[in-house]
């Protein structure tokens, strides 16, 4: 290993300096609010406050999923949350979430409004609301949560993992980079292989497993995170290719990725999502705001 570093960590760790990554200014060993700050509510019944990176997108997709069956209940307002900013250490979105993460969901519908965080927790919570993307037959529905469960623990190795040593820490680490390329690797083929052999995740359904997968996987396949496609040779995942292709290509899902998104394209950024009709006549405000 040409980059072992000498480290002998203290009795007790102590936050006293800075790391240096990518993210270290919003890095803390505490949590709860660090300001006094309302979150902005709007008309619809949902009121989501995230940004459009790939946990964020999975719950625009799904709501312009639901929106496309028909289900006008899940018209939502979907505000910006800029986490390189500090946004989710604000005391309102704390509230709805107290782990200060995105995305955060409120639920206005009822008498009393609903928290729900946890982006596989605000799909299945979407998914038996509106009794839709979650296979009612018990066997499916087990193949639907697996997978959907899955993701949630899988993508912290592929996020907070390879994406983080790969692209995003101070040091390129090679024990770190070879630890996370293996096992994002080994998610890969974990996928090829249900793939090879069903349509979707849960089978010959579309479903929250797919919708909360394709964000990540599929985003990886198709290039879009951490620049890592030839690293990680992802077109020899030839059945994750396909499958990502067919999600990709639905409109919803196109839609979904554009919600909330401040990089890449302007055409493609959506900064907030009030009305359908905001697809079409976005206002495109300049944001320089760093990838993650
Ligand atoms: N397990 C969570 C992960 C959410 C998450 O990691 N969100 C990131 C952005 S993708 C975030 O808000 N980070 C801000 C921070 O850590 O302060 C979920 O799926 O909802």
């Amino acid at each position: 290993m040409s980059d072992a570093h000498e480290y002998t960590p203290p009795k007790v760790w102590t936050w006293d300096k800075a790391s240096g990554g990518r993210f270290a200014s919003i890095n803390r060993p505490i949590s709860g609010p660090t300001h006094e700050k309302e979150l902005p509510v709007g008309q619809h019944p949902l009121q989501l406050y995230s940004l459009g990176t790939p946990n964020g997108v999975k719950v625009t997709i799904m709501l312009e999923e639901l929106l496309a069956l028909g289900h006008a209940g899940a018209e939502y307002d979907a505000w910006l949350i800029r986490i390189n900013e500090g946004d989710q250490f604000g005391s309102g979105f704390v509230a709805v979430n107290p782990n200060s993460k995105i995305p955060a969901l409120l639920d206005r519908s009822g008498p009393k409004p609903i928290r729900v965080f946890e982006s596989g927790a605000i799909l299945l919570y979407l998914a038996e609301k509106f009794g839709a993307f979650l296979p009612a037959d018990t066997a499916a529905r087990a193949e639907c949560l697996s997978w959907l469960f899955w993701q949630m623990g899988s993508a912290p190795y592929l996020g907070g993992g390879f994406g983080h040593f790969y692209a995003y820490a101070p040091a390129k680490i090679e024990y770190a980079i070879d630890r996370f390329a293996m096992e994002a690797k080994r998610q890969l083929d974990v996928l090829d292989r249900r793939l090879a052999g069903n349509e979707y995740l849960a089978g010959s359904d579309y479903t929250i497993a797919d919708i909360a997968v394709f964000p990540w996987y599929g985003g990886l396949a198709k290039g879009w995170l951490y620049d890592a496609a030839e690293f990680l040779q992802v077109q020899d995942y030839k059945h994750v290719q396909r499958w990502a292709d067919a999600v990709g290509e639905r409109a919803a899902v196109k839609r979904g990725r554009m919600v909330n998104r401040v990089t890449g394209e302007l055409s493609s950024q959506l900064h907030e999502r009030h009305d359908a009709g905001d697809f079409d006549t976005k206002t495109q405000d300049k944001l320089t705001f760093a990838s993650q």
